[in-house]
């Protein structure tokens, strides 16, 4: 039996089987097994390369940072691109107009934003129909998923999608589970919790550790609200992606006002036409706020520093990355920084390599 064989199967019997108390256990272990399955059916075959991607389908990285715009064919993806980059991308009124995929630079505040513009996915991508796979690992290494959806097409896409995405590993706009494992040699089974898990037992943790052959693992879960699967994305830890989204509905200039304004109010999300140029100014602030770049203007002592070339480094960076940013062998230099702006507690603060900076800081490095 073939892997996609093996994974109906236990999608039928999650299926056939009743969600309550007594079957928790045995659904469980299942999802665990599916987990297993999914990540050998993304496993690079023979001539695949690496990432799985495909010869030549990938585009290097460049700018600050990566938006990968996924959607069904049609929907305007590559018209988008367009409008914002200087790259054209061939749109047209036909499925499956971009095969392969196209990189632009989106240039806004003083940054570089690289938007990926991708062939269009379809149901069952992750099962390898179309390029779904090798679409699904560009969106893997991208900052920020852009789902870009027809306003004019059933509400089912966006939840098609998210679960193609879902089952090759990415999680949307979700955070790392607040579990630690730490496999061992010996010493079977060990689970710790700051206060005692909900949806958790040793049980559960032992079965599905087992069905990945560990027998032996320090287990540490610091959220009460941890989940099966959360646990199993842990397991799996390597292979899984934590991805922003935002989902944005194209072509609003075909539908009526109250049905743009209704899919307007539904969580990250925006409406735009890319015939009329509507929304597209809201759209490039609000991929700017979620990327949460964070510009910072260097300077050398009694100079002025430029405002109009900010460095761009990401979020939660500290000088470590600022002095990685401007050298290699910078930190070995490293002696103190002198920050003006939001970061200080008073201006300019000496700091030290592991202070975390904020948008729109000044920095000097002061060097040995
Ligand atoms: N009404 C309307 N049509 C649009 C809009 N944006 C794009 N289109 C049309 O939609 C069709 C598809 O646009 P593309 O940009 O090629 O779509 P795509 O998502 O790149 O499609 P694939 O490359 O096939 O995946 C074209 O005929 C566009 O002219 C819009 O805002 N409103
Ligand atoms: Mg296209």
């Amino acid at each position: 039996m073939g892997i996609l064989e093996k994974i109906q199967q236990i999608q039928d019997e999650m299926a056939r089987t009743q969600k309550n108390k007594a079957t928790e256990y045995h659904i469980g272990l299942l999802k665990g097994k599916l987990a297993k399955l999914r990540r050998e059916l993304l496993e690079p075959q023979p001539g695949q390369g690496s990432s799985g991607g495909g010869q030549g389908f990938e585009v290097a990285k460049a700018g600050d940072a990566r938006v990968a715009l996924i959607g069904f064919p049609s929907v305007g993806k590559s018209s988008f691109l367009s409008k914002v980059t200087n790259t054209r991308s061939e749109a047209a009124n036909y499925e499956f107009t971009t095969l392969t995929s196209v990189g632009g630079i989106l240039e806004y505040n003083g940054a570089e934003v690289q938007i990926v513009d991708l062939p269009g996915i379809i149901k069952a991508a992750a099962q390898g129909k179309g390029r779904g796979r090798q679409v699904i690992a560009v969106a893997r290494t991208a900052d920020l998923i852009l789902m870009v959806l027809d306003a004019t097409k059933g509400s089912d896409q966006r939840e098609i999608l998210e679960n193609e995405l879902e089952s090759m590993g990415i999680r949307l706009n979700k955070s790392r589970p607040n579990i630690s494992l730490k496999i061992k040699p010996t010493g079977g089974v060990k689970l710790n919790s700051l206060s005692p898990p909900k949806y958790l037992d040793e049980k559960i943790v032992s079965g599905l550790l087992k069905e990945y052959k560990i027998h032996s693992a320090d287990v540490l879960i610091r959220d009460e609200n941890v989940t099966i699967d959360d646990f199993i994305d842990i397991i799996n830890d390597k292979h899984i992606s934590y991805v922003k989204c935002l989902y944005v509905y194209n072509k609003a200039d075909a539908v009526s006002l109250e049905e743009c304004d209704r899919l307007a109010r539904l969580p990250d999300t925006l409406v735009m036409s890319c015939e009329l140029d509507l929304g597209i100014d809201e759209l490039k602030q609000e991929i700017w706020d979620k990327l949460a770049l964070i510009r910072l203007y260097t300077k050398r002592r009694g100079i002025l520093p430029n405002f109009d070339d900010p460095m761009v480094v990401r979020e939660n960076s500290t000088i470590q990355q600022v002095c990685d940013a401007i050298h290699r062998d910078m930190k070995n230099q490293f002696k103190y920084a002198l920050i003006w702006g939001a970061s200080a507690k008073h201006s300019p603060q000496k700091c030290g390599i592991n202070h975390p900076v904020c948008d729109e800081d000044v920095v000097q490095i002061v060097t040995k």
